[in-house]
């Protein structure tokens, strides 16, 4: 179940990787389509509108500059991106990002940020990855921006980043739940801590198990939250998804993560989604994209439930 108000979904494709260390994730919006992304969420009776692909900045491939790769094309990414996400909310639909990597949170969430200030709305931002993407200029070990868009949503970043939006910061840590983290930099776990993130890394969901983890991390929902998944496939196991530049062992595996999407599935709040990360390149056979798939099927409503 979806929020009710929304109106229908409409899919907007950001292929680009001018933020992560490998190429691929480019090919991330074509493989989702490929996997049937589009009538699988169709056969929940949705009106899905495909507005195809946003055109930015190719991936020039430099060094870090100042701390950061690739800012001038990040920043642009972005642009268009919190432009596209912001019209499509107004207009009452439920955007689904087609990454592209994670650097494009920020256009994405800043842009749901946006829309929930002006409708009154409360935020809850879940983000579901391996990695808590709080990485600073100062911290970061490679200057990739995909490591960063946790941070800049909170204010810490390049001002051309934290000021898309509009309001700095976009977010406050305390909309954010990070659920399956397993790989943070020494740093930047002292930062998270700082800015008082609540996390759920992997030894909480292996020592509570993913419910418990869930109903924790969706605690005070009500009629007026727009609910934000920010989903990097990376949270997923590697086994079950192999289609990433960045896996990391001991994710969670097919049920747990069913189960996660369908207790977030169980709160009708969802109102916004990032499906990014995806490398076709380092895919077998398309499968992480048809895990995808099905994931997100589960997400909007599709349940295995028996029980009446
Ligand atoms: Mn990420």
């Amino acid at each position: 179940m979806i929020h009710p108000d929304i109106q229908g979904v409409t899919l907007i494709g950001v292929p680009t990787d001018v933020g992560a260390g490998s190429i691929g994730a480019r090919m991330g919006p074509s493989a989702l389509r490929v996997a049937g992304i589009a009538q699988a969420i169709r056969n929940f009776g949705l009106d899905v509108r495909d507005s195809g692909d946003l055109h930015g900045p190719d991936n020039p491939w430099e060094p870090a500059v100042d701390g950061f790769r690739h800012l001038p094309e990040v920043v642009r990414w972005n642009e268009l991106l919190h432009d596209a996400v912001f019209a499509e909310l107004d207009s009452g639909r439920l955007p689904i990002v087609l990454g592209g990597d994670h650097c494009l949170g920020i256009g994405s969430i800043s842009a749901v940020a946006r829309h929930c200030r002006a409708a009154g709305r409360k935020l809850r931002v879940l983000w579901l990855d391996a990695h808590a993407d709080f990485n600073t200029a100062a911290l970061t070990p490679t200057g990739n921006v995909h490591g960063m868009p946790v941070a800049c949503l909170c204010g810490h970043g390049p001002e051309a980043l934290t000021h898309i939006g509009g309001h700095v910061p976009a977010l406050s840590p305390a909309d954010i739940r990070q659920i399956g983290i397993r790989s943070v930099d020494e740093g930047e776990k002292r930062f998270v801590h700082e800015a008082g993130i609540e996390v759920f890394d992997m030894r909480y969901i292996d020592e509570m198990g993913m419910r418990h983890t869930m109903e924790q991390a969706l605690l005070d929902l009500d009629e007026h939250t727009h609910l934000h998944v920010s989903l990097d496939v990376d949270f997923l196991d590697p086994d079950i998804a192999p289609g990433v530049g960045t896996t990391v062992r001991g994710g969670p595996n097919y049920r747990e993560a069913q189960l996660c999407m369908e207790m977030i599935a169980d709160t009708g709040r969802l109102a916004s989604l990032d499906v990014v990360e995806l490398n076709p390149a380092l895919d077998v056979r398309n499968q992480t994209a048809q895990l995808a798939v099905d994931l997100i099927e589960s997400l909007f409503g599709k349940s295995t439930l028996m029980r009446r």
